[in-house]
């Protein structure tokens, strides 16, 4: 596996990962408590940071954006989230400004202000990651911090004020995802390790290791992870974007194997960041 040349055609990435199945153990799928409640399809977007310009779209698949506005600073280095921060099934943009470690939350997909500044988090604590999720399952998708690759801080309302949740998942090398892995609607925390190539799902939001481990993608890439339920059956699940082919592989089961969605979103090594959400609310 350590010697997989990358980057590779979409058709041979299926390939390749058909193989990787065959040779990696099968996880677990998990099972979920209670059934499942949909809302909607997630589908994906892209923020350019210099000009602080979203290009949302409301499928999953390759064409233009539907949705186009600007928002923010023009190369401010702020951190692009997204979430139904108002509960009215629609989720819209925000960004993280680290430095100040400021949130900015926008209630619609327009350009504007923003409807909600705080400022969340300490500025000394190094290695922030922002991660942004229903966290206590009444609806509404607020913010949390990870400092360290380790100390998760999630708070269960967009204001100032301090960490509803903490804990320590004993992790240091990945980007974090958040999503409900099981259906139960509270969302809980991830991690994408780009080096191994695996995910890595917790279920609780809770001290320890992860609960699921799985190989996803490439070893020893520059890829981004997104998170969200590409096919509306009330469960998220992972996808992969590789930057240097603007290529989005979106999985709909939380277990090894090819992509259930392969596309080309953007231009090309354009450095856009890519983001997920229920855009439209379908
Ligand atoms: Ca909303
Ligand atoms: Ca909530
Ligand atoms: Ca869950
Ligand atoms: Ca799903």
């Amino acid at each position: 596996m350590a010697n997989l040349r990358f980057p590779l055609r979409p058709g041979l990435f299926a390939a390749v990962f058909a193989t990787a199945l065959l040779l990696c153990p099968q996880p677990k799928q998990a099972q979920p408590k209670h059934a499942p409640v949909a809302h909607g399809t997630d589908t994906i977007g892209l923020y350019d940071p210099v000009t602080s310009t979203f290009y949302l779209k409301n499928s999953n698949s390759a064409g233009p954006a539907d949705l186009t506005f600007v928002y923010g600073p023009a190369g401010s280095g702020w951190i692009p989230i997204a979430g139904d921060w108002d509960g009215d099934g629609v989720d819209t943009i925000g960004l993280y400004d680290e430095a100040h470690t400021t949130f900015y939350l926008r209630n619609s997909n327009s350009a504007g202000v923003a409807d909600l500044t705080f400022v969340y988090g300490t500025i000394d604590r190094p290695n922030r990651q922002v991660v942004t999720g229903d966290w206590n399952g009444d609806g509404i998708d607020t913010i949390g911090l990870n400092f360290d690759g380790s100390f998760f801080f999630l708070r269960n309302s967009n204001s100032a004020g301090p960490a509803d949740i903490t804990f320590d998942a004993y992790s240091e090398c990945c980007l974090d995802i958040a999503g409900d892995w099981d259906g139960d609607r509270v969302a809980t925390v991830g991690r994408y390790d780009r080096f191994a190539g695996e995910i890595r799902l917790k279920f609780t939001n809770a001290d320890g290791h992860a609960n699921l481990v799985y190989r996803y993608g490439p070893t020893n890439t520059d890829w981004k992870a997104v998170t969200g339920d590409w096919n509306g059956d009330g469960i998220d699940t992972a996808g992969l974007f590789d930057p240097s082919r603007n290529l989005f592989f979106l999985r709909n089961s939380n277990t090894a194997g090819v992509a259930d969605l392969t596309f080309q979103y953007g231009p090309v090594g354009s450095g856009w960041i890519p983001i997920a959400g229920n855009w439209d609310g379908q």
